[in-house]
């Protein structure tokens, strides 16, 4: 059927004009009709022969939905004028819609992103994740620390985008023992005594940009069984709670791994309940199992959902009787797996015994996997100095998942061209030697329509104004902005356009946070996770030098500044928290410096979300990408800035590098060291952080601030912070770069000045960042990698 604008017209207009609403009640009414009219009337086909794609992931991060329908189905318009007519504020209506945080930083985001291209670029592709009753956590800050609050995204009438199929449940069975026998001459495998628990699936509905397409994002929520009356309530309580809390948080930790058997059931029961609901409708809708490489593509993302490899093979040989080797064949050409991180905390692995007593059945299927792995490497022979630990996925008591997930996958890549090597030649070099073939690279992307056009509609009405709208379905085209770079009217435009973006931050902040910051400053800002290798700290270092500097050359700072900073740290992450308590203990001191008033501020945003972000990228100047080299598998912050008219000052890491590459260097600052020279430290090279010290008198009167009770705020005066660069090797290379950086910093400022020369390299990246659309990046996985036409 047809979408029907008329329709959705009529009934809103009719609804708001019979009664008054809140705007919540407003924002619930706009899900209720989109629902009604579009997705009950036109249910995606699960069953049609297209190839479907499933893209599991622990975390998806959409943010608010409702502008991205609107905008998607064609209503934002006619939405927007509907609203006023009735006196209501668009913008209030949209923004009364709880952010749906079910994911920790960059990965759940990309999770969306792919999402939002799937489906633009008109592919059956779904999402498959939890329905975590806690998304990520709130953060509020209580005399400078990050306190961590319950996100409870749900509201309080339930979430509006969401629909239950109670028809399409499933169980999911945990611990109990194998049974093996003989039936029918075969080996038979079945599982008894296992505790089991109900996965039901809420769909939300994912609409392709103005071109019909539904697809769906499918969430699990675990439940108990209920039991047969009569039933023993302590009992039934019991395990009902036990039940429910596997789907009740979201584990807010996002490179580094927690070891809890809570996390592993949560990773057992995502991909147990999708890989059961996908066959399951697969062979109703009549299909064969042999074609099912054919018809459905599965993506692991990350190592949270590799133990979908083990999972299909347990249903293709204990439920539908195929042999190994069938099973095998099938299960890799389906699967394919992403690597977002090369850090060593990162790399999942689960103890044996864990396994063996959680799911006895799928540890059984590991082993086997392993043991005929191991066997064909010796039989082939292992290389000069290589060992059959760099290969074998069970060593000793551990299970490494990234080398289960690639052994069970057609394809394996990074996410960045830097990372991807770093993948293949180093971490997977064992695999990768054997199977070459599988190794590729799909650098991130962001979609553009949510971050350009839906988070800065003037910059976006701008660009149509000068190049036409076809860059909205080919995002490519943006380049044809290039021929504007010598344009003085064009550039004084996008420097209106930053101006006004910026006033609404300002207001916003002065509103909401009672926050003020200065309007004819340049905005510098560092938005992301907190984490050592981001290196925030550096950026800090660099304030507390100019903080030195205005105070003894007054004249000195010919850029007022504010450093805008946004980031939660893991609750477990104390380095972090402290790192978070530093920058608010500075922010706090220098806002109330009257020397240097009018210069330098600083600002630390609490509770950094989706939708928080809509509003400091487009009044962003200088974007900060400053992870230690190696370290940051692509990054997509760094995309979001670049397409709404920042420059960068980055290392040359992830997604960076191929963001110089196409501007070209001279419209990037770059410094730092290279990916080689940090792993050459870290395999052999001396570091000394104090010979750095000792050296730079900038470093030691920065640093010494954090002892000798200049920061207020703190009762150890920061000395921990102190220590870990100075005493405890400076793990993330902060000493080494801060020369360069403090040098490229002063570079950036001196472009600031010449506000034509600064304009002309923002709109050269804007030209350019076309690139980093997620339609692109969608369009080389379903190519390349999911065979989808
Ligand atoms: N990433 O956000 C996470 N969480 C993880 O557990 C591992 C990696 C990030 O993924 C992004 C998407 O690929 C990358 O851009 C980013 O560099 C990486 O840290």
């Amino acid at each position: 059927m047809l979408f029907n604008p008329k329709l959705f017209k009529e009934k809103l207009s009719n609804q708001l004009a019979n009664s008054t609403y809140s705007n919540v009640e407003v924002l619930q009414l706009l899900a209720r009709l989109i629902k009604e009219l579009y997705v009950h009337a036109n249910l995606s086909d699960q069953c049609s022969q297209e190839k479907q794609v499933y893209y599991f992931s622990m975390e998806f991060l959409p943010g608010r939905f409702i502008e991205t329908n609107l905008l998607n189905l064609d209503l934002l318009d006619i939405c927007k004028d509907i609203l006023l007519e009735y006196h209501y504020a668009p913008r209030d209506v949209f923004q009364s819609e709880l952010d749906a945080a079910l994911g920790n930083g960059g990965l759940g985001r990309l999770a969306s992103c792919f999402l939002d291209s799937l489906a633009a670029l008109n592919y059956a592709g779904h999402g498959m994740g939890l329905r975590y009753q806690y998304g990520l956590f709130e953060q509020k800050m209580k005399d400078n620390h990050q306190i961590e609050l319950p996100d409870r995204w749900l509201g309080q009438n339930g979430y509006e985008w969401e629909e239950l199929q109670s028809n399409e449940s499933v169980i999911v069975q945990f611990g109990g023992r194998v049974h093996s026998f003989m039936k029918n001459n075969r080996l038979t495998f079945e599982l008894i005594g296992t505790e089991q628990v109900k996965a039901s699936p809420y769909h939300i509905p994912i609409f392709g940009f103005q071109n019909q397409r539904i697809n769906s994002l499918t969430v699990w929520k675990a439940e108990a069984i209920p039991y047969p009356p009569p039933i023993e309530f302590e009992a039934f309580s019991k395990s009902k709670r036990h039940a429910e809390q596997l789907t009740e948080f979201l584990y807010p930790d996002d490179t580094s791994y927690e070891g809890k058997v809570l996390r592993l059931r949560q990773q057992y029961f995502l991909v147990s309940a999708g890989i059961q609901q996908i066959l399951s409708q697969y062979i109703n809708a009549g299909h064969s199992l042999s074609q099912l490489p054919e018809k459905r593509a599965m993506q692991i993302n990350d190592t949270h959902p590799a133990l979908i490899i083990p999972e299909l093979m347990r249903l293709l040989i204990d439920h539908h009787l195929l042999d190994w080797e069938e099973a095998w064949k099938l299960t890799t050409q389906v699967m394919s797996y992403t690597n977002h991180t090369l850090m060593n905390e990162a790399l999942e692995t689960w103890p044996v015994f864990l396994l063996k007593e959680q799911l006895p059945r799928i540890y059984q299927i590991i082993e086997e996997i392993n043991r005929r792995l191991c066997e064909d490497v010796l039989e082939r022979g292992l290389s000069e100095g290589e060992s059959i630990d760099d290969i074998a996925i069970i060593i000793e008591e551990d299970i490494h998942m990234a080398r289960l997930a690639t052994i069970g996958s057609h394809k394996i890549n990074g996410v960045a061209k830097l990372h991807s090597s770093i993948l293949k030649n180093q971490l997977m070099k064992a695999f990768s030697t054997r199977f070459p073939e599988r190794f590729t690279n799909k650098t991130n992307g962001i979609s553009h329509r949510q971050w350009l056009m839906n988070a800065n509609p003037l910059l976006s009405d701008f660009i149509s104004s000068l190049i036409g709208e076809s860059w909205k379905t080919a995002p490519h085209k943006l380049e044809s902005l290039l021929s504007y770079q010598d344009d003085l009217d064009v550039l004084t435009t996008l420097a209106d356009i930053k101006t006004a973006n910026k006033n609404s931050l300002i207001t916003k902040l002065r509103t909401e946070l009672e926050i003020d910051i200065l309007p004819t400053s340049l905005f510098d800002v560092q938005i992301k996770r907190l984490h050592g290798y981001k290196r925030q700290l550096l950026n800090l270092l660099h304030i507390l030098y100019l903080w030195d500097l205005c105070h003894e050359k007054p004249d000195a700072l010919r850029v007022p500044r504010t450093f805008i900073f946004a980031a939660k740290a893991a609750p477990g992450y104390h380095y972090a928290k402290r790192i978070i308590s530093l920058i608010a203990a500075v922010a706090k001191q220098i806002n109330q410096d009257k020397k240097t008033k009018g210069k330098l501020g600083v600002v630390f945003l609490p509770n950094y979300s989706v939708s928080q972000a809509e509003w400091i990228i487009p009044a962003a100047d200088l974007s900060e990408q400053i992870s230690t080299a190696s370290k940051e598998a692509s990054g997509t912050g760094n995309m979001k800035m670049m397409m709404n008219g920042a420059l960068t000052i980055g290392t040359r890491d992830g997604a960076n590098i191929e963001m110089a590459e196409l501007v070209s260097n001279e419209n990037i600052f770059e410094f730092g060291m290279a990916a080689d020279e940090v792993i050459a430290y870290e395999q052999n090279r001396h570091y000394s952080p104090r010979d750095i010290f000792n050296q730079d008198i900038r470093l030691q009167k920065a640093l010494s601030k954090l002892v000798d009770g200049t920061i207020h705020g703190d009762e150890v005066a920061f000395q921990d912070i102190y220590y870990s660069l100075l005493y405890r090797g400076d793990e993330f290379f902060l000493l080494k770069d801060f020369g360069s950086y403090v040098h490229t910093q002063s570079q950036a400022e001196n472009q600031y000045l010449d506000s034509q020369a600064w304009q002309k390299k923002c709109l050269i990246n804007i030209a350019h960042s076309g690139y980093f659309s997620s339609d692109r990046t969608i369009a080389e996985y379903a190519s390349e990698i999911w065979g989808l036409t």
